[in-house]
Parts: C-alpha cells; structure tokens; sequence
C-alpha cells in the first residue's frame, strides 16, 4: 500500500524515466545544452508575470474583501513548469523543439492558481481581472460549465501580461486556473491517483468510475453552499439583493 509520500517518490520516479528516455534524444540533448542561458531567461521571465498575476488577484482580493465584506479567495499558489513536464508536453504536442515554438506553443510555463471560496467568486474575479488593461485574454477554457470527461472542473484563462524590464516591456504567457475548494480538493486527490497506473485494469475503471461521481457530488456541494450564502446573505442585507 502507497501512502502519501511514496506516492510522490513514485511520481518523480516516473517522470524521471520520462525525462531520462527523453534526454537519451539526441535532440532534446543539444537543444537544452545550447539553449541552457534562453531557456533560463524564458523561466525567469515566466516567474516575474507569474508574480504580477498573484498580485492582481491578491489585489482584487483586498478590494472585494473592502466593498464586499467578503474575502473570495482562499487561497493562490503559483508554480513553473517542470524541465520534466515541459519535455513531455513539446513531445505529446509534436512541435518543433526550437525556442521559438517552445514559446508559441507552450502557454503554461507560468501557473496560477486560485482557490475561490464559491462558483460565483470565479466568474466575478474572472471578469475584473480580464477588464484590466495590460491583461489580454488568449483562450478561455470553462470546465465548469462543461467539465472534462474525468469529471475535472475549473475555469482556465490563457493570458498574456507585460513584465518591465531594465530597458523593455515584455509579454509574457500565464496560465490561470480558477476554481471553488472542493473543485480543488477533487482535483488534488484525483492528479494523485491517476498516476498509479499500475492498478489492474478492472481496479482502474471502478476507480474511475467513483471519481466521477464524486467529482458530481463536489459539485452539488459547490451549489448548496452557494445557495447558503446567498440565502444568509438575503436574511442580513435584504434591500442590498
Ligand atoms: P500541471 O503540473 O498541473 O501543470 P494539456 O496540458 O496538454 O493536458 P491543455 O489543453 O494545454 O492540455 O490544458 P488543459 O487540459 O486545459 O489544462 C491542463 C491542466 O489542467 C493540467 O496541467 C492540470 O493542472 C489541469 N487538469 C486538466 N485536466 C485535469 C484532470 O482531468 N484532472 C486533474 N486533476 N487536473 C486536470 P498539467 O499539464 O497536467 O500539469
């Protein structure tokens, strides 16, 4: 039996393999040792839009708390794409290994996610912060109102936001993935198991299967407490609805 922490060992152990087959490829070889000092100004550079992206919601965050009395993010965490998960997305997506196509293509090198309190909360965090002027939207992805076939929920905003640099503005890519605590607690928990793909075949379906259906009660749930709110927000401010 796997616990929570072998689990992990054995995730990097797979992407490790992944990673190690890959590298056995000559191409992806060369390219890594003669792209080392671009690639680590693409990384370096992903971070600071990342960072500007955290502090426009932490922003919205304080002014919604001031005007709303409310707080509708619970949480944000950021996070650059793994060398790993990097290789094996160029490989999946069959583009060019060149830095160019790395940079056109890859749209998630830069992530952030935020946790939201309720469904409402995205879609209202969503809008404000697609009306900024700097931010521009590049694709728009809402597995809410049409989750993935795994039963995945989540609003996913492409967008391209301008760093200052010493002498230049640049646009860079962040991937932003908005969800609800438990859209985010279904997805945690669903990302583990789906590695341990060494369960018998029969094991993995049912699995599955379960998950699917408490990816739906996650999202009853999401609902009712919804509908609590607003039916308590009614009871303390009904003028204000
Ligand atoms: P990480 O480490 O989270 O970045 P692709 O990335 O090629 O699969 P696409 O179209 O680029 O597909 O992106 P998509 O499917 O809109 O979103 C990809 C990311 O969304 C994933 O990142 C996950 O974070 C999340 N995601 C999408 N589908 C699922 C799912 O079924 N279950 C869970 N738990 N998460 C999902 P990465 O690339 O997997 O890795």
């Amino acid at each position: 039996m796997l616990n929570g922490t072998s689990i992990r060992e054995y995730i990097n152990e797979k992407k490790r393999e992944i990673v190690l087959g890959r590298l056995a490829n000559r191409d992806f070889q060369s390219f890594f040792t003669e792209n080392s000092q671009p690639l680590q100004t693409l990384f370096t550079y992903s971070e600071c839009a990342m960072l500007e992206v955290e502090t426009k919601f932490r922003v919205l965050n304080e002014q919604f708390t001031l005007a709303y009395d409310h707080s509708p993010i619970e949480s944000i965490k950021t996070r650059l794409k793994s060398l790993e998960s990097l290789i094996e997305k160029v490989h999946r997506y069959q583009v060019p290994l060149t830095l160019e196509s790395i940079q056109k293509n890859i749209n998630d090198i830069a992530g952030v996610r935020v946790v939201c309190s309720f469904p409402d909360d995205i879609y209202s965090l969503a809008d404000c912060f697609l009306e900024q002027d700097d931010i521009t939207l590049i694709d728009r992805k809402d597995y809410i109102q049409h989750p993935k076939e795994s039963g995945y929920r989540s609003l996913h905003l492409i967008v391209s936001v301008p760093i200052f640099l010493e002498h230049e503005k640049r646009d860079m890519k962040v991937e932003v993935q908005l969800r609800t605590i438990a859209m985010d607690f279904w997805a945690s928990l669903e990302h583990k198991i789906r590695y341990k793909q060494d369960l018998p075949e029969g094991v993995a379906a049912e699995l599955y299967d379960e998950l699917l259906e408490c990816a739906q009660i996650s999202a009853d749930l999401d609902m009712r407490m919804q509908s609590i709110r607003k039916r308590l927000d009614e009871k303390i401010s009904p003028l204000a609805h």
